[in-house]
């Protein structure tokens, strides 16, 4: 199944987007820390230039720790561009955001010239929980909407560093299916554009060849299921997932599955690591 997904709003925000960052000093990209590239917008790097930009990895208390430490190492060695894992909901890792926005602007933070700060990032990755724990109480909405810059309010987060309340929402690359696939199973894309068997199945897949031992130790299976169904049906048993006659309801059992695996219930995974992207490129015609 091919997943297409590309509200009709998006468009329009590209252009808000290149506007937003003619108007601040730091952009902070929140990414998921389990799917960095997939959760990230190549058109915010070209819109970006040379302004600097903090990526964060954002519910890291779901991700790989060893893969989110590839992760900041890779990003970092882009020029301008520092990496920071949290979670979102945590105050106490704000402070060392904050840190990282005055070591980025040098030339801004004092009177009359604060660094001028703004959140990006595709829906679903924690926005909006990022904005209400950097301004210490419920000022962003839940949910999405694309960057309005007239309305956007700025929210002075004192240590000479002023916030706009509206994120910048960006939209997945979505030609990328392997990338549509690893949103679909973090939860990052809407309900409608996924059917939950295939991305069930993917979603198994992945976990038999990389988190074999997860899968063990969560369905206490003492052998692993050979494939991706073998794999969603024996899920299906253990879970209950049950048409009558005994028979298992792969689409709910996918579905169980995939809300387990989001919440972190196997165990903290990534779903992908850096330099994969390499390795799938086509070789270029000679
Ligand atoms: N586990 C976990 N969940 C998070 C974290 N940050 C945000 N969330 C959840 O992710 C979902 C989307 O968050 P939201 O802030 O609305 O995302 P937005 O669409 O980017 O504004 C919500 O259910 C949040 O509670 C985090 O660091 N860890
Ligand atoms: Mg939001």
């Amino acid at each position: 199944m091919t997943i297409r997904w590309y509200p009709g709003h998006m468009g329009k925000a590209q252009e808000q987007i290149a506007e937003s960052i003619r108007k601040i000093d730091v952009i902070i990209e929140v990414l998921d820390a389990r799917l960095p590239a997939s959760s990230s917008n190549h058109q915010l790097e070209e819109m970006r230039r040379n302004k600097p930009c903090i990526k964060i990895l954002n519910k890291n208390d779901l991700a790989d720790p060893a893969v989110t430490k590839a992760w900041v190492r890779n990003f970092e060695t882009e020029s301008g561009v520092r990496a920071l894992p949290m979670s979102a909901k945590q105050h106490s890792e704000v402070k060392q955001l904050l840190k990282l926005c005055q070591l980025l602007a040098p030339n801004r933070g004092r009177p009359g010239f604060p660094v001028r700060v703004m959140v990006f990032g595709i829906p679903n990755v924690g926005k909006s929980t990022l904005i209400n724990t950097l301004a210490g109480k419920h000022m962003a909405k839940v949910g999405d909407k694309p960057a309005i810059t007239t309305c956007a309010q700025q929210i002075d987060l004192r240590n000479g560093i002023i916030l706009s309340d509206t994120p910048g929402l960006l939209w997945p690359d979505m030609s990328d299916q392997i990338a549509a696939y690893r949103l679909a199973t973090s939860g990052a894309i809407g309900a409608s554009a996924l059917d939950y068997t295939s991305v069930g199945l993917f979603a198994a897949e992945f976990m038999l060849h990389r988190y074999p031992e997860l899968l063990k130790f969560r369905y206490k299976f003492t052998e692993l299921p050979d494939s991706a169904t073998a794999l969603i049906e024996a899920i299906g048993r253990c879970l209950g997932c049950l048409i009558s006659g005994g028979v298992i309801d792969h689409h709910r059992a996918a579905e169980a599955f995939l809300r387990e695996l989001r919440a972190g219930k196997l165990g903290r995974i990534s779903l992908e690591e850096p330099g994969e992207d390499l390795a799938r490129q086509e070789t270029p015609p000679l």
